[in-house]
């Protein structure tokens, strides 16, 4: 087996160092055994996130050189606005520093005291979190398949129209703020929605007269899906293929971190003029300026140049193949990973990984800290850490997936690197028996997973 071409070369690199066990297990431990909590200059491979992380081309770094840093009007907000223009279809843009400045503005934009629930597919930490601190609640409609690892459903991410409808009958359609999609959806496994599916979902809430709001992160790579899988696609281009996906919404939040192949960046666009107008107004107040929102002139130049590259059908197809490349060599070494292989990384199913570790001690979180003291590869927990405190009751919640996400950046890490992540994580799962779970000693209010702190349970 070889992983995928490359459709570039290296022309810059970083040096990355591998500390020994001692400074492994050590790091680990001061980190409370929450991998969010490590020094970088601690980890050998990062796999915590896809967000930020990417590498730049020659032609983004050449764009930062170009920044223009007006106050007002940049030149490179009018690119940036071409591009979402172009590459996405929508006719409103309003800048924001990273994806969360968008959720912020189109929760406080939608979300009023009596109008206060956004049915989703799947929950998104930030995405409900603002939600909820607002006074709202974030119903989750997506299909019974995506809760299950096992299941192959080519596009997992789609939204049950039936669970939809009952939630709009039962609460009655005047409680519904807006109706939210998130593409590729991440904490489902980056599992892709169907056109077809995207257009049911427009149909449906045409008939209730709602709002569609998307979560567009990862769209480039579920547009690749939809060429790949969906019956229709194969001859359309990306960009058309995106175009026509967000045709179907009203507007969109999008962290530009993640298929933009940038380090930090985001914002909301809009076909809806009162959802433009109001975001506009809002942004000066919690970001920037309308013409910068929080990035500076390169900053957005790169994301313009980014948005665009993203959308390369090489390159997606490279992308989405070196993760699967590692998900096949798990795969071959029965570790158990949900399927189909999603997006933007491998996520290992720590309930079937470590079947004698309760629920209460935290099997997602004990598997990717013993990742770490292992090789030095950075996870990131995706389970009933991250998931948190049900707002009404106060108990854990503890959702059917309990994963850790093996998250890869783009155009980073070689395929040599891949294959070492795959033998590290063999290591663990076969010395599985002798690990025990971990007690959480420190428990933060809201998005505890962040900075929660753990220490090993004594058996
Ligand atoms: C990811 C992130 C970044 C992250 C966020 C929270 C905890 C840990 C890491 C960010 C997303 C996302 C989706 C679907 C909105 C945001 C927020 N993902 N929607 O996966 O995946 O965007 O980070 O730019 O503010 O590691 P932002």
């Amino acid at each position: 087996m070889s992983g995928p071409k490359e459709p570039f070369k290296i022309k810059m690199v970083e040096r990355v160092r591998l500390p020994n066990q001692e400074q492994r297990t050590e790091a680990i431990r001061k980190a409370g055994y929450n991998t969010f909590l490590l020094n970088s200059d601690d980890v050998y491979i990062d796999l915590l996130t896809d967000s930020g992380t990417s590498a730049m081309s020659d032609n983004q770094w050449a764009g930062l050189m170009l920044g223009d840093e007006a106050y007002a009007g940049s030149r490179n907000f009018y690119n940036l606005e071409k591009s979402i223009q172009e590459v996405l279809g929508y006719k409103y843009v309003v800048p924001t520093h990273q994806g969360r400045g968008a959720e912020h503005l189109i929760s406080r934009i939608l979300i009023k005291p009596k109008k206060n629930i956004v049915p989703r597919n799947m929950y998104f930490t930030t995405s409900k979190i603002h939600v909820e601190l607002l006074g709202g609640e974030m119903p989750d409609v997506i299909i019974d398949e995506a809760h299950d690892p096992e299941n192959e459903h080519p596009f997992k991410g789609n939204i049950d129209l039936d669970k939809l409808e009952s939630i709009i009958i039962e609460n009655g359609v005047e409680k519904i703020a807006y109706v939210n999609v998130e593409m590729n959806v991440n904490m489902a496994g980056g599992q892709p929605v169907s056109m077809e599916n995207l257009r049911k979902v427009r149909e449906l809430c045409n008939s209730y007269n709602l709002k569609i709001i998307f979560d567009a992160t990862r769209s480039s790579e579920n547009a690749y899906f939809i060429k790949e899988r969906e019956k229709g696609y194969s001859d359309k281009r990306i960009e058309e293929i995106l175009n026509e996906m967000m045709s179907y919404s009203d507007a969109c939040i999008y962290s530009a971190k993640k298929d933009c192949l940038v380090n930090i960046g985001g914002f909301l666009a809009a076909n809806d003029k009162e959802i433009y107008e109001r975001a506009r107004n809002l942004v000066v107040v919690y970001e920037g300026l309308h013409t910068y929102g929080g990035m500076s002139g390169r900053d957005m130049e790169a994301l313009s140049r980014g948005l665009r590259e993203g959308t390369d059908v090489r390159y997606l197809e490279y992308r989405i193949n070196q993760v699967r490349y590692l998900g096949e060599i798990l795969t071959g070494y029965n570790v158990p990973i949900v399927k189909p292989i999603g997006s933007h990384g491998i996520f290992l199913d720590a309930l079937k990984f470590f079947p004698h570790i309760p629920r209460e001690l935290w099997p997602s979180q004990t598997l990717a800290a013993a990742i770490y003291e292992e090789s030095a590869v950075r996870t990131m927990e995706r389970g009933a850490v991250s998931k948190g405190r049900d707002p009404k009751t106060g108990e854990n919640i503890f959702p059917k997936l309990e994963l850790v996400r093996v998250t890869i950046p783009r155009r980073v890490y070689t395929n040599t690197q891949m294959e070492y992540v795959a033998e590290s994580i063999k290591n663990v799962y076969e010395k599985r028996e002798q690990i025990k779970g971990l007690k959480m000693v420190y428990e933060p209010k809201d998005l505890r997973f962040f900075q929660a702190e753990f220490e090993k349970v004594i058996c």
